[in-house]
């Protein structure tokens, strides 16, 4: 058995677990990040694009904002499509904030950079992770990797380890509630390297069902389709898949769609939950491992990078004898914002999906509020403040 010790462990290389290291070495404290994957499946995950202005401050603050600001692109608004008719949402005039549309491959990529910069340890390919002593003041993780058993020592453990980490499996019964929801969806998504068929995102809403046109770069695109939950990628060849794309995108926008091959598909479930509080003794829960939202609204990163600031702030606290009171409030503040993200990617798919059991007087019903939502201003400076992730 290899031992060690540690201030923080924190279980998951996602973003979540990355940028808490970066913040954490800024602030002084020590931590080990331990990854089930390798290196290279972490890098070559395909997701999130959208970022709120508070995600790029805190990649600011942690010093992996460089290539972002050369790179990323600046959205002052977004477009809703209902039945192929467009309207835009002036996010910079309504909440004087924007967006900037930026891969979390690429954030991925820039925060593993900082970490090897300045020699961040993170263990990759550790298999059979354990969390013990939680309820205690010294736990301890256990894996083990190449057959070979480890320990780590620490104050605290930071579970960053997405939806099916160890650190959910490691919450006793009873300590904590799972609020859940399933919906009756998924998105297909496609990701081609051909130039997006607009300058600014399209959530669009047909009579058969939603669309949504993003981007990763001028020359890059990715699209959505919404699919019944029981769909498998072959149900999509290609051809069927920009077809039905330029559809329900409407004409203007499908004038400029360049149907090519895709570098990437996948398809996602409409689904989410919250488990509360996100604490149990010395375990902080972070990102996916604590909250998983809808697709919708582009909230899942936004959302661990937000806790992920939150936490940073009352470990570096905690460990500069600053006291236990923001690692305590903890949970609490995180939990306010995500369950308003929770609440506004759940309307905005309501808003732009097809239910499955809808009948007449919903689909009505969905119409009116579209259409109030283009014509008035309050409505929309409503959406525009929680699309930039203005919750407070
Ligand atoms: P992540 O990114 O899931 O990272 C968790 C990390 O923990 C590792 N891990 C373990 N490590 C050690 N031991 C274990 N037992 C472990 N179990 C897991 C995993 O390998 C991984 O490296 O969580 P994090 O850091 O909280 O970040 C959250 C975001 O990644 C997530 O909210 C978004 O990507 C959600 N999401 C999307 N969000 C958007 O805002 N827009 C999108 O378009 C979007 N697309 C997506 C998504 C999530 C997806 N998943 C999870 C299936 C598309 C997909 C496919
Ligand atoms: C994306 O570009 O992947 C994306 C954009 C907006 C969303 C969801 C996903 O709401």
């Amino acid at each position: 058995m290899h031992s060690d010790r540690t201030q923080v462990a924190i279980i998951g290389a996602g973003p979540a677990g990355l940028l808490l290291q970066q913040l954490l070495r800024l602030g002084g404290v020590e931590s080990v990040v331990l990854e089930r994957q390798t290196r290279a499946h972490v890098e070559a995950r395909i997701r999130a694009g959208v970022l709120e202005p508070g995600t790029v401050a805190l990649l600011e603050k942690a010093g992996v904002a460089g290539r972002l600001h050369r790179e990323g692109l600046v959205h002052e608004g977004v477009e809703l499509a209902v039945d192929g008719r467009r309207f835009r949402i002036d996010l910079r005039e309504l909440t004087g904030d924007c967006v900037t549309v930026y891969g979390q491959t690429e954030i991925t990529h820039d925060l593993f950079a900082a970490a090897d910069a300045h020699l961040s340890p993170i263990v990759y390919e550790a298999e059979h992770v354990l969390l013990h002593d939680l309820d205690g003041e010294r736990p301890y993780v256990t894996w083990e990797k190449h057959g070979v058993d480890h320990r780590i020592d620490c104050d605290h453990v930071a579970g960053c380890d997405g939806q099916h980490g160890a650190s959910r499996a490691a919450l006793p019964t009873g300590v904590t509630h799972l609020f859940e929801r399933h919906g009756s969806a998924a998105w297909l998504g496609v990701l081609a390297d051909v130039p997006p068929c607009a300058p600014e995102l399209i959530y669009a809403e047909s009579p058969r069902g939603f669309a949504l046109a993003s981007m990763r770069s001028s020359t890059r695109s990715r699209y959505y389709l919404q699919v019944d939950a029981h769909d498998a990628l072959e149900d999509w060849p290609e051809a069927r898949f920009w077809e039905e794309l330029a559809r329900r995108l409407g004409p203007d926008a499908a004038a400029h769609l360049t149907p090519d091959y895709a570098l990437e598909r996948s398809i996602v479930p409409l689904r989410s939950h919250v488990i509360e509080p996100m604490q149990w003794g010395r375990l902080f829960l972070a990102g996916d491992a604590a909250h998983v939202v809808p697709p919708t609204g582009a909230k899942g990163l936004n959302l661990a990078a937000a806790d992920v600031g939150l936490l940073a702030d009352a470990l570096i606290a905690w460990h500069k004898g600053g006291g236990a009171s923001l690692l305590a409030t903890y949970s609490g503040r995180a939990l306010a914002r995500a369950w308003k993200a929770v609440r506004f990617s759940w309307w905005f798919t309501g808003l732009t999906h097809r239910a499955a059991g809808a009948d007449p007087f919903d689909l009505q019903l969905q119409r009116a509020e579209l259409d109030q939502l283009r014509t008035s201003r309050a409505a929309q400076t409503l959406f525009a403040e929680n699309y930039v992730g203005r919750f407070a």
